[in-house]
């Protein structure tokens, strides 16, 4: 297992989904757990301590409302810990994108955007971050790139026809 992700409650997985498609496309294998920083804070600190052990090289923590499920993780390790605010709330994911994001100095978070997209960009951050010792992780990430940079010549022609 390379990658841990935590979604912060069941109500996450919607969002989740999108990081795993992205993992499962890059055949990287993860583990994902439902714990929350308030709700179990210490199954959370036994996932971290469990999924290190286990190789996890990479952290993936979603949380939404007032998330603070990412800095708790990468308090309790070293190793990178990505952010994913989930939106929905209140606050329509304003809340979990804060407190992500503004991790105070001294241990940091990388905070995706909210939602969905969010997610996917985090799988592939953690993708990134692997691929710089897997050098067939960094050439399906080159291939992945050269698909999206094809798929914007296919819509730019598609537009070009209707005009
Ligand atoms: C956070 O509170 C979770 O990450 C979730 O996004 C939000 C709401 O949780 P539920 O009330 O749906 O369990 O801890």
């Amino acid at each position: 297992m390379k990658v841990a992700i935590f979604i912060g409650s069941a109500s996450d997985f919607g969002v989740a989904e999108e990081a795993i498609n992205i993992l499962r496309e890059f055949d990287v294998l993860f583990e994902l757990e439902v714990t929350s920083a308030h709700r179990s804070l210490e199954r959370t600190l036994t996932l971290v301590r469990a999924f290190e052990k286990q190789g996890a090289e990479v952290f993936i923590a979603i949380a939404g409302e007032s998330a603070h499920l990412a800095g708790v993780v990468a308090s309790h390790t070293r190793r990178p810990v990505i952010g994913v605010p989930v939106g929905g709330s209140t606050l329509n994911g304003l809340d979990a994108l804060l407190s992500t994001v503004q991790m105070p100095k001294g241990i940091p978070v990388a905070c995706m955007g909210i939602g969905k997209s969010g997610a996917a960009n985090a799988a592939l951050l953690a993708i990134q971050i692997l691929s710089l010792k897997d050098a067939s992780l960094n050439k399906k990430m080159k291939e992945y790139r050269e698909k999206l940079a094809a798929q914007v010549e296919t819509s730019s022609k598609k537009v070009k026809e209707n005009l």
